[in-house]
């Protein structure tokens, strides 16, 4: 036995059916005739565990793991299956779902408050390698916190000291995850109405870091024993990263980096250049890779690399740092999170440095095949493999990191080992909508002239908005279902934002350009891209910039002639290929701010009817928003679209 399963031959992807990208299926090929495995390989010899898979396995104790399937022919009279301590599926699920927001609150906030730190060294005057790039944004920012952008000198008023008021946004900013009363100051840039329902519901965040403890506890053996008291401290929690911990980091970023404007780029393996030091960047924080981009921009790094007889340094992303990179710089993303074996697979990649989230462990056994210098740079995110560099990352001399980092790269640039291929596949495409950027293509304004948002909406020119957001699954086809929706639901004059994999995924397959409009929108949605010159799809960032797509909702509640909160919007939200613990976050703050939100793959709840029943269903009634699952992205799209036109009915514009 032990030795059947010894020779049990090791299965291999079919790179045809494990992604629609041929730059992907042809790095998939080139992996296995190199004998090296990647994720689509290590799928088809792991399956799910089908428990875990409904949401009804409790291991919070030592005498679980205790594992409730549904019974095979169905629930028949009482559902009286339970745990050890007598915990229901509902309970055991509900359990699992919070601990998965309190996984991805915890991971979007403290980025952002990785990101208000450096903010407030910068406001300190303790670095010189981070500056205030956007001084509008600060000032746009500040009556947000409370802090005054004027004084008031002999009758006259004046416009405040600069240093004074990042100072003062920064020390209130850094307060907000331990914020000992009242509620974080962000929660107020909702529209009022939702603001009220939270406060009258009993969900207004705390702060940030109180939240995601209070989950941790709650959901310890033997605490809260209430799905739908579980549910609201996920509200707590998911509103929390969303509005406040997601919303500064991005803000901060903003402030400190730029708000992003429309930009030129391209997007796929294919950005990669043999001739070239090719360094990728991963994760999430553009606090390091901003650096590496300034050092890859400098003369001395330039000239060196000439000097190791490169013709250059070619930079590129993956994951959401690419986002980051991209709607600032115009630095092409070498691929989506499936991606990442693949860019070390092409042998050109002479340096991979990651910070955190969403990185394969694997990558090191990548690396050890090739030649690549696979570089760690963050406290938190080491890995115990012996070829892995660690260069921590401080922002106090974050320039020498970063120039240390690349000269590392360029050093390794000769040691090449097998020969390159780079799959010659890659797009044009056009990042970098803000809400600020979008307001300012459609018109000036959000209402009022024939070029703005809601105008179009209510004279259906356009006919809702969705959000696709977030992962790729290596459960599902790779880009398929991102690609599928989106056209789906622009086809049906429905205009997308997009952050995350989703937003790479847009870009690789051609609709993050002007020129899909015609050929891909609906007549309405099309007429609008061509008049004003944009795509039927905005690249709004990265996962933290789903804050972003909140304030856009917000913008356009705010505007009037769609009612008043985001509720009352045609909205929906997606999260095709949903992989990670924040975008279930990201979907429970989307829920409770009043968006309808369909996740692809599947939803661990199918365990628990009841508790499954309250968030697909009962939720709406409370926030007007709810979740939902569909796997096929075609019924996906059309779940939306239908969503998108009973809000449509309720505002009497359907015409
Ligand atoms: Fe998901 Fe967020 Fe990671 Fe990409 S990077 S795999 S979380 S979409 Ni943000
Ligand atoms: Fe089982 Fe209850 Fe312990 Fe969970 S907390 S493992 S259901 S006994």
């Amino acid at each position: 036995m032990a030795d059947e399963k010894k020779t049990k031959a090791v299965k291999l992807a079919n790179p045809l059916t494990a992604s629609i990208d041929p730059a992907t299926q042809q790095m998939i090929k080139r992996a296995q005739e190199l004998s090296v495995d990647t994720v689509f390989d290590r799928a088809e010899n792991m399956k799910p565990c089908n428990i875990g898979l409904q949401g009804t396995c409790c291991k919070n104790c030592a005498m679980g793991p205790c594992r409730l399937p549904l019974p095979k022919g169905g629930i028949e009279g009482e559902d009286d299956r339970k745990g050890l301590c007598g915990a229901t599926p509902n309970t055991i699920a509900a359990r699992n779902f919070a601990r998965m927001v309190a996984g991805g609150a915890a991971a979007h906030s403290d980025h952002g408050r990785g990101v208000a730190e450096v903010f407030l060294s910068v406001a300190r005057k303790e670095t010189e390698d981070y500056v205030i790039k956007d001084y509008h944004k600060l000032i746009s920012i500040a009556p947000h916190f409370d802090v005054a952008t004027t004084v008031e000198v002999d009758g006259e008023t004046l416009d405040r000291d600069l240093d004074e008021i990042a100072l003062e946004v920064a020390e209130k900013a850094m307060a907000e995850w331990g914020r000992t009363e009242g509620e974080p100051y962000y929660m107020k840039r909702a529209p009022e109405q939702l603001y009220n329902r939270w406060k009258e519901m009993g969900v207004l965040p705390r702060n940030v870091d109180r939240e995601i403890v209070d989950i941790m506890h709650r959901t310890h053996m033997g605490v809260d024993q209430d799905y739908k008291n579980i549910v609201k401290q996920c509200t707590r929690a998911a509103l929390a990263d969303g509005w406040v911990g997601s919303m500064i980091g991005t803000d901060l970023q903003d402030v400190m980096f730029g708000t992003p404007n429309p930009i030129q780029s391209e997007v796929n393996l294919g950005v990669m250049k043999k001739d070239h030091v090719n360094i990728i960047v991963h994760g999430h924080e553009p606090i390091l890779s901003e650096m590496i981009v300034a050092a890859t921009q400098s003369k001395e790094m330039i000239d060196y690399a000439a000097e190791k007889g490169a013709k250059g340094i070619q930079l590129g992303g993956i994951c959401c740092t690419a986002n980051e990179l991209l709607q600032r710089h115009g630095i092409p993303p070498a691929g989506t999170f499936l991606q990442q074996e693949l860019a070390i697979v092409t042998g050109a990649c002479d340096a991979m440095v990651v910070d955190v989230q969403c990185i394969f462990q694997n990558l090191a056994n990548v690396a050890k095949c090739f030649h690549t210098k696979l570089i760690t740079t963050h406290p938190i995110a080491r890995m115990e493999q012996n070829n892995v560099i660690h260069i921590e990352f401080d922002e106090h001399h974050a320039m020498d990191d970063a120039k240390r980092i690349v000269k590392m790269a360029i050093d390794n640039f000769e040691n090449r080992e097998v020969d390159v291929i780079i799959p010659p596949i890659k797009e044009n495409q056009v990042a970098g909508f803000s809400v600020e950027s979008i307001e300012y293509h459609l018109g000036g304004s959000f209402r009022g002239t024939y070029y703005t948002l809601n105008d179009n909406i209510i004279n259906g020119r356009i006919r809702g908005i969705a959000g696709v957001v977030g992962c790729n699954n290596a459960r599902t086809k790779h880009n398929n279902d991102h690609i599928e929706i989106i056209k789906e639901l622009i086809k049906n004059d429905v205009i997308v934002l997009t952050t995350g994999c989703s937003a790479i995924a847009a870009g690789m397959h051609g609709l993050l350009t002007p020129e899909s409009a015609a050929v891909l929108c609906g007549p309405g949605l099309a007429e609008v891209c061509e008049t004003v010159g944009i795509p039927p799809v905005l690249h709004m960032g990265s996962c933290v910039d789903n804050s972003r797509i909140l304030l856009a909702a917000t913008e356009v509640a705010k505007a009037g002639g769609l009612g008043k909160e985001i509720k009352d919007l045609p909205v929906a939200g997606s999260a095709p290929e949903w992989m990670s613990e924040k975008a279930i976050s990201i979907g429970h703050y989307f829920v409770t701010s009043g968006v309808y939100t369909v996740f692809g793959c599947h939803m661990p709840v199918e365990g628990a009817p009841v508790f499954k029943d309250y968030l697909y269903k009962d939720l709406e009634g409370i926030y007007g928003g709810m979740w939902d699952c569909e796997a096929d992205p075609i019924a996906h799209a059309q779940k939306m679209i239908a969503h998108i036109d009973k809000k449509r009915q309720e505002l009497g514009i359907d015409k």
